[in-house]
C-alpha cells in the first residue's frame, strides 16, 4: 500500500484529474492525504469536493481530507459568525466557490458537501510523517495544538516532540516543494499564475518522490 500526500487544490479540478492520472494509485489498495484547502480561488471547487467525495465513498477510511483554512472559513460563513465571516470567506476566493455551485448563501452548499466540510480532521499522522493543513507547534501533541497554528500557521516548524516528518501545505512555493530536515510544504500555488507557481504537486510517502502537473 503506498501513500501519497497531495497539496492544496484551490478548485483547480483539470489540475487534480491529471496528477490522479499522474501519480497511477490503485483505489483499491493505495492512500490518499489531501492537505485541505481543495477549495477557493480557483473556478471548479464544486467538481473538486465531488471528486473526492466519489473517491471517499470508493476508499474510505484510505482517503483522509484535512481541513484547510479555506474550509475553515467556508465553515465560518455557514455558521454566522457575524456579516462579517460571510465578507472574509467572500474575499479570500469563497466567491469563486459560491460561483461554481450556482448559490447565493453558503447555507445552499449540498447538505452531503457542508457535512463533508465540518467532517475534516485538523491532523492525520502516520508511521513516520505529522500531516497538517499549514503548520505544527513542536512540543505539542496533535490534539493539543491550537487550530489558528495548524490552520493559518506559517512556522515550518518541526515536530521535535515526535521526530516525525511534517507535511503540510498551506503556504504556497515556487517551482518546487519546499523540502528541509524534518518539513515538507507542497503546496506549489496550483490557483496561481505567478511564475514558478500554477502547479499542483503530490508527494510518495514511501520515497518522497514528487509528482506535479
Ligand atoms: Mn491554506
Amino acid at each position: 500500500m503506498a501513500t501519497f500526500a497531495i497539496g492544496d487544490v484551490h478548485g483547480m479540478m483539470a489540475k487534480l484529474d491529471a496528477l490522479l492520472d499522474k501519480i497511477s494509485f490503485s483505489p483499491t489498495r493505495d492512500r490518499l492525504v489531501f492537505l485541505g484547502d481543495l477549495i477557493d480561488r480557483g473556478p471548479q471547487s464544486r467538481e473538486v469536493v465531488e471528486r473526492v467525495l466519489a473517491l471517499k465513498e470508493y476508499m474510505g477510511e484510505r482517503l483522509i481530507c484535512l481541513r484547510g483554512n479555506h474550509e475553515e472559513m467556508l465553515l465560518n460563513a455557514l455558521d454566522d459568525k457575524g456579516r462579517e465571516s460571510l465578507v472574509v470567506w467572500l474575499e479570500n476566493g469563497g466567491a469563486a466557490t459560491m460561483k461554481s455551485y450556482g448559490v447565493d448563501i453558503p447555507a445552499k452548499l449540498p447538505p452531503a458537501h457542508r457535512q463533508f466540510f465540518r467532517s475534516l480532521p485538523l491532523w492525520w499522522e502516520d508511521e513516520d510523517h505529522l500531516y497538517v493543513h499549514a503548520d505544527v507547534e513542536p512540543d505539542l501533541q496533535p490534539w493539543e495544538m491550537s487550530e489558528e497554528t495548524l490552520l493559518w500557521g506559517r512556522g515550518m516548524n518541526e515536530h521535535t516532540l515526535s521526530g516525525k516528518i511534517v507535511v503540510c501545505g498551506h503556504t504556497p512555493q515556487a517551482h518546487r516543494v519546499l523540502r528541509k530536515e524534518w518539513t515538507c510544504c507542497i503546496d506549489t500555488g496550483a490557483c496561481y499564475s505567478h511564475p514558478g507557481m500554477g502547479l499542483l504537486t503530490a508527494m510518495k510517502m514511501s520515497t518522497h518522490e514528487i509528482y506535479q502537473v
